[in-house]
């Protein structure tokens, strides 16, 4: 048989639970307990609330440049949400939704894209400090879930990235060795069509970025980034994969960046805002409140006195963020090693001295030595 085909095990799944209009496909509804999705909703309104109030907090010089995640709550919610507080969740930059859902503070959010490192800090345990460096965070994820392995954790490695991300050496190499290795990783892919101005045709031949899983030897399955249902079902499923030791899964949240790349970019240099408008229409905070209205979890009532919850709760957190003291030039070398390296010490020692340096020089009296 010099020309045969080789059958592989696996093809791609495309998978969708709660349209655009809200209807659900009462056969795949995961039917979730009402704690669960109130939760869920919160958090999503809490998360589309504070992107907003950011833009304008940003727009404003009180804060510095940030990426927003408007359109992309239903992706990040509905995967996080089945990760237990033993699991581990190392994220990119673009996960503001995911972050808040793992209790990290909205002041520390607020101090990190302010430029300050101890923002970091208050990250929960077994969640990563943000990754802007492109990919770079994916052979972190595997390297854990192997360290896991190693020391017998039953943990699950849940770890994000963008389209954008896949083109990176990085990330095959972190999906090659998962696969090898059998890890319990799950990649969350946030499809959002964008890389800053490169549109996902540009980014891969391929007809899916599910289907990269396929050349590692493991599942890769698609859904509507957009649809909290079908994100938690297919998220669900990858995390029980992980635990109980089948292996990785590439979950592909097919979405959209509804808003600028972060707040130094101008889409409408190179993105049509037709497209953008489609998109609004498929918004998974809409979807998820027609659901829920249909499941008389929600009705205006509620809704009002929730948007006066998130609102008051962040109006608190930008309050505390902003009575925070100032910043120590010297706290950019913490909250990145647990050790510090021994380069990263004599620089911090450096600085330091130069620091009182001038501290001393402008102490002297006006007039005084050294003028
Ligand atoms: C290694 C590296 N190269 C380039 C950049 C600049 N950069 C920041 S975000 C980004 C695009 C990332 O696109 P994607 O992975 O799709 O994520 P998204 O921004 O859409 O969430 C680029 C090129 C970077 N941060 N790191
Ligand atoms: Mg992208």
């Amino acid at each position: 048989m010099p020309r045969a085909t080789i059958h592989l095990p696996y093809t791609v799944e495309h998978l969708s639970i709660l349209d655009a209009e809200g209807n659900v496909d009462a056969a795949l509804d995961p039917n979730l307990d009402a704690a669960l999705l109130l939760k869920l909703y919160r958090t999503m309104l809490l998360a589309r609330r504070l992107d907003e109030r950011m833009l304008a907090l940003q727009r404003q010089g009180r804060i510095g440049t940030f990426g927003p995640i408007k359109g992309q709550e239903a992706a990040q919610l509905g995967s996080i949400c089945v990760l237990r507080d033993t699991d581990w969740m190392v994220p990119a930059f673009r996960e503001a939704a995911a972050l808040l859902w793992r209790g990290t503070r909205i002041e520390d959010l607020l101090l990190f894209w302010a430029g300050r490192e101890e923002g970091q800090a208050g990250a929960t345990e077994r969640t990563l400090p943000i990754a802007v460096p492109v990919a770079t965070q994916l052979p972190h994820a595997v390297g854990i879930a192997w360290g896991a392995r190693y020391k017998h954790d039953p943990a699950v490695v849940m770890t994000y990235f963008g389209d954008g991300a896949t083109s990176e050496g990085e990330f095959h190499e972190a999906l090659n060795f998962a696969g090898v290795m059998q890890l319990p990783v799950v990649f969350v892919c946030q499809n959002n069509q964008w890389a800053i101005s490169t549109p996902r045709a540009k980014q891969t031949r391929a007809q899916t970025l599910a289907q990269k899983a396929l050349a590692y030897g493991f599942p890769g399955i698609q859904v509507d980034g957009n649809d909290i249902l079908a994100v938690y079902v297919a998220a669900h499923e990858a995390v029980a994969r992980a635990r109980s030791g089948d292996g990785p899964t590439l979950i592909e949240c097919v979405t959209y960046r509804l808003s600028v790349h972060t707040t130094a970019d101008d889409p409408l240099r190179y993105r049509d805002e037709t497209e953008v408008r489609q998109w609004e229409a498929r918004d998974p905070l809409l979807r998820f409140t027609t659901y829920l209205e249909g499941r008389a979890l929600l009705d205006p009532a509620r809704r009002a006195a929730l948007e006066g919850e998130v609102r008051d709760e962040i109006k608190t957190a930008v309050e505390r963020f902003e009575a925070a003291p100032p910043p120590d030039p010297l706290d950019m070398f913490d909250h990145l090693y647990a050790q510090r390296p021994p380069e990263l010490s004599a620089q911090r020692q450096e600085l330091a001295a130069a620091l009182s340096a001038i501290s001393h020089r402008t102490a002297e009296p006006a007039g005084g030595k050294g003028r």
